[in-house]
């Protein structure tokens, strides 16, 4: 056997030590965009990523719902492949149909511009809806929508003026198909609207839903999608049903895929990059993984991985260790296969992103996992703790929690008893890797994910880094020793109880 000579290591065991803070080393300069996908030397990946945060492959994860959430804050969610083609499919429609309206400033535009005008806009931008503030900007005071309903139902010629033909609602627009009425409402207090009108694919309003108690006087913020048109959604696939599966989450419109699995060095996870490479060429995107070596890392880059995911046995409901006897100190694994990927960079001129995933406890361990070379990483329980996420929200105890299980849990592997009745016996359950659990609940996405993009850029301006490529070049780590964890948090002194907040 082949022994390491060190004991493996967690994020816990390290921390950053600053560096020269200059006066450029503000948050607001600081910018986390992160390549998803493999890249030639002096190329630009084809897919970028403006969070470096991505969403587990889980159940308790990444459905629709989060993969919009998420993507709308510039991170990707991968949406859970332990369910039916058609769900999964279904699920990547949802978040490719997304669309927000377009902003226009109505200084913008000339008294000669008609509706002929702001139709050919819309129908050459893709968006469904435009709408018309008064300075142009997105939270600016809304003049007027307008949708291709408006001019069918009002019968307007194209060569009227757009000031005498737009719709005046006080509200912001929101467009998206296969909203509920309950998702409205959501949106509604999410984005602080007094209306939300909801229009179909073509742009035509379908209805409009009132917030009652809003008070028109104070801001109506808009919250827009950047030049994208469409959100970028990802998808866990596996290594057995992928000719199948595989097509149908491409037709959906997936932008990116993974392979799903808690041990990709395997000769089936090659296979599967085979057919999606042979089959549709460079242009479909796939990682793949988990490992936790230089060995994996560079079996998976080889067979064209366009990212490899890192880490066996660190997530939060993982027992693949203890049932097993698999896997890697988190923090180690993420060093080793960085090494690897800059080995694999220096003799190829290919650069293949990594993703650190499991075992985030602490907000500063994505800024530790960054440093040490990950491109991106991969959270589930953050994640699975907000209302966007499937799980149940219950009252335990007199806390508010949310339901979170792992794939290698019972829960989650029986889906196919579900979806196929008799196939059941082929998912036939020997032993759990994963536990079903609660976790305490926290609210909504992004007002988290605000809180801890700030952590993450204020450390990288304490390490005199404006990018993560730079916070891995200058990042200064250090081992801590068990006494020094003790001294990190609050000691010797008596804490007044928590103040509650409702
Ligand atoms: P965490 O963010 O909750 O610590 O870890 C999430 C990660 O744990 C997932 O992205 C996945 O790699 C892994 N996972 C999911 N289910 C299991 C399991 O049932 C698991 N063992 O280990």
């Amino acid at each position: 056997a082949f022994y390491y000579e060190q004991p493996s290591r967690t994020f816990n065991e390290y921390l950053l030590v600053p560096g020269l803070t200059r006066k450029i080393n503000i948050p607001d300069n600081v910018n986390l965009q992160a390549p998803v996908t493999r890249f030639k030397k002096g190329e630009k990946p084809a897919l970028m990523m403006n969070l470096p945060i991505a969403s587990s492959i889980m159940q308790a994860v990444s459905d629709a719902n989060m993969a919009i959430g998420l993507a709308k804050c510039g991170g990707i969610s991968f949406i859970y492949g332990s369910q039916s083609i058609e769900k999964q499919a279904e699920m990547v429609r949802r978040v490719k149909k997304f669309k927000a309206g377009f902003v226009m400033s109505a200084s913008n535009l000339r008294p000669e511009d008609t509706l002929k005008d702001v139709l050919a806009l819309k129908a050459r931008t893709g968006h469904g809806t435009i709408a018309i503030t008064e300075d142009g900007a997105p939270n600016g005071k809304l003049m007027g929508i307008v949708t291709s309903r408006d001019y069918r139902e009002s019968r307007t010629p194209l060569s009227s003026p757009v000031s005498e033909f737009m719709t005046p609602f006080s509200s912001l627009i929101y467009a998206e198909e296969g909203i509920t009425l309950s998702e409205a409402n959501d949106m509604i207090w999410e984005h602080k609207l007094n209306s939300l009108p909801i229009v179909d694919k073509n742009g035509s309003l379908l209805y409009l839903v009132f917030r009652k108690d809003y008070d028109s006087q104070k801001e109506n913020p808009l919250e827009l999608h950047d030049e994208n048109k469409q959100l970028i959604a990802g998808a866990g696939i596996n290594t057995r049903d992928y000719a199948q599966r595989v097509p149908a989450l491409l037709d959906a419109g997936a932008d990116i895929l993974c392979i799903d699995s808690s041990d990709g060095y395997s000769e089936w996870q090659a296979e599967t990059i085979r057919f999606v490479k042979e089959t549709y060429g460079a242009k479909a995107k796939i990682g793949a993984g988990n490992v936790v070596d230089r060995d994996g890392f560079l079996y998976l880059a080889e067979a064209g991985a366009d990212f490899v995911k890192v880490g066996i046995g660190g997530g939060s409901i993982c027992i693949t260790r203890e049932q097993k006897g698999i896997g890697r100190g988190q923090a180690s694994a993420v060093i080793e296969v960085a090494a690897a990927r800059q080995e694999y960079y220096e003799k190829t001129g290919i650069y293949v992103p990594i993703c650190s995933d499991g075992g985030i406890v602490h907000d500063y361990h994505i800024t530790l996992a960054l440093a040490m070379g990950a491109d991106f990483v991969m959270l589930g329980r953050y994640f699975a703790r907000f209302d966007e996420a499937p799980g149940r929200k219950l009252l335990v105890n007199g806390n508010f929690v949310k339901e979170y299980w792992g794939e290698g849990s019972s829960r989650a592997r029986n889906w196919q008893r579900y979806d196929f009745g008799s196939a059941a016996k082929e998912s036939k359950l020997e032993f759990e890797e994963g536990v079903d659990s609660f976790i305490p609940y926290a609210g909504r996405l992004k007002d988290n994910l605000d809180i801890t993009v700030s952590k993450i850029k204020s450390t990288m301006c304490n390490c005199g880094a404006l990018t993560i490529s730079e916070l891995q070049e200058k990042a200064k780590i250090t081992l801590v020793s068990s006494t020094s964890i003790v001294e990190g948090g609050a000691h010797d002194v008596i804490l007044k109880e928590q103040e509650r907040t409702s």
